[in-house]
Parts: structure tokens; C-alpha cells; sequence
């Protein structure tokens, strides 16, 4: 069923627990860690805990719950103090846009600066 947790999905398995995640914030409906792998001093995923492939099908499907992961985009923002220096929330999306986890995430960037365009 749609939103389903799937047993191949690495980000249903930081929600379920079953893989380790350094976690920051969560909610009823996303949780928020960081990024394995950080392109910037602050860098957080925040996902929603059902399962869509990407922010489209959750918006889609579920548009309060893609509204909850930008809300808590701003609260981590706000967290790590980047939001009165700017940051970018991106959502890579296909694999031609670097999307590499298909399982709908938000990054939330900051504390350097950001070059326009992006890469
Ligand atoms: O972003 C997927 C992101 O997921 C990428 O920046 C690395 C990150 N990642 C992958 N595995 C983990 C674990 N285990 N913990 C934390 N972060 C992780 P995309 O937009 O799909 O390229």
C-alpha cells in the first residue's frame, strides 16, 4: 500500500531503527538526522516516516505531511542557527538531479556560503 515502509528502503529503515542515525529532530510524521556523507557544516536530511519515492508522489499523496518536513526544514534551520545567515532546502528528485536514496528526503544546507546556480 502507498506510504508503506519497504524492506529495501535505507531511509524506512533510520525510521524503524534498524539502521543507526545521528537523529536531531523528530515528529509524529518526519524525522530529522544528518547527512552521512556532509556537502556543508550543517547538513540534515528530514524525511517523512512513510515511505514515497519523492517529494512530488508525498505531495501527491500527502500534502500535510510534505508541508511537516519543510515546517521542520525551518525548525532544524533554526536549531543550527543558519537561518539568519540563509540556507538551502533542496529535493533532489531522479537520478539525472542527483537523487541517489528514493525514498522522498529534504536537505536542509548551511552555515557556509552557497554559490547560484547550483551544480
Ligand atoms: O541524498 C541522499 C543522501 O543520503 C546523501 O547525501 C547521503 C545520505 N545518506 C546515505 N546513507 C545515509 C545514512 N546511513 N545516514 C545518513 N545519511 C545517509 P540524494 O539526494 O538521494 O542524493
Amino acid at each position: 500500500m502507498a506510504g508503506e515502509p519497504q524492506p529495501d528502503c535505507l531511509f524506512c529503515k533510520i525510521v524503524s531503527g534498524e539502521i543507526p542515525a545521528t537523529i536531531v529532530r523528530e515528529t509524529d510524521t518526519t524525522v530529522a538526522f544528518r547527512d552521512i556523507n556532509p556537502q556543508a557544516p550543517t547538513h540534515v536530511l528530514v524525511i517523512p516516516r512513510l515511505h514515497y519515492a519523492d517529494a512530488a508522489s508525498l505531495g501527491a499523496a500527502e500534502p500535510q505531511v510534505l508541508a511537516d518536513v519543510l515546517c521542520e526544514a525551518g525548525n532544524v534551520a533554526a536549531d543550527e542557527k543558519v537561518d539568519q545567515t540563509g540556507y538551502r532546502v533542496v529535493f533532489n528528485t531522479g537520478a539525472g538531479a542527483g537523487q541517489t536514496v528514493f525514498h522522498a528526503h529534504a536537505h536542509v544546507l548551511g552555515g557556509r556560503g552557497l554559490a547560484w546556480p547550483p551544480g
